[in-house]
């Protein structure tokens, strides 16, 4: 069994798709271990997106994720990783297969509804950042 990190972003909880994310999960399957409404500290929003530090929009980025509450989630599954990001569909909106939560919900790439790690380093790495051992189920 696979472990990833999910987010539901700040412009997909501003505009109340939480409930309809989750059950998306849900009927995929996959296990909530871990979920809880929050705002990202500037620094912790600046380590999670570190690959991204010398890119142009960088400031833009942490700006944006740390602008108003997020759902931070952990996910347990077959192959989660991959697979949820299969849900989410391309980072561009534009790009994203139909179905998907970015087609069916983002319009920019720079606020696309939902995020998920991209490989198991980065999946151990941010769900540890994002929650305490005792925060998920065993
Ligand atoms: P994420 O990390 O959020 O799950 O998204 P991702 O893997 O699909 O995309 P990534 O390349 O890791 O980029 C992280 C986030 O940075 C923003 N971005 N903006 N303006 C731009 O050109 C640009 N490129 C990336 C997006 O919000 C992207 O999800
Ligand atoms: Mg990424």
């Amino acid at each position: 069994m696979e472990r990833t990190f999910a987010m539901i972003k700040p412009d997909g909880v501003r505009r109340g798709l939480t409930p309809e994310i989750l059950a998306r999960i849900q009927r995929k399957g996959y296990r909530v271990v871990g979920l809880k409404q929050m705002v990202i500290a500037r620094e912790t929003a600046e380590t999670h997106y570190g690959e991204h530090r010398e890119r142009p929009f960088f400031g833009e980025l942490v700006t944006f994720i740390t602008g108003g509450p997020v759902v931070a989630i952990a996910l347990e599954g077959e192959n989660v990783i991959s697979g949820w990001r299969a849900m989410m569909g391309a980072t561009n909106p534009a790009n994203a297969a139909p179905g998907t939560i970015r087609a069916d919900y983002a319009t920019t790439t720079g606020e696309n509804v939902t995020h998920g790690s991209d490989s198991p380093e980065s999946a151990g790495r941010e769900l540890g950042l994002f929650f305490k051992p005792e925060e998920l189920l065993g």
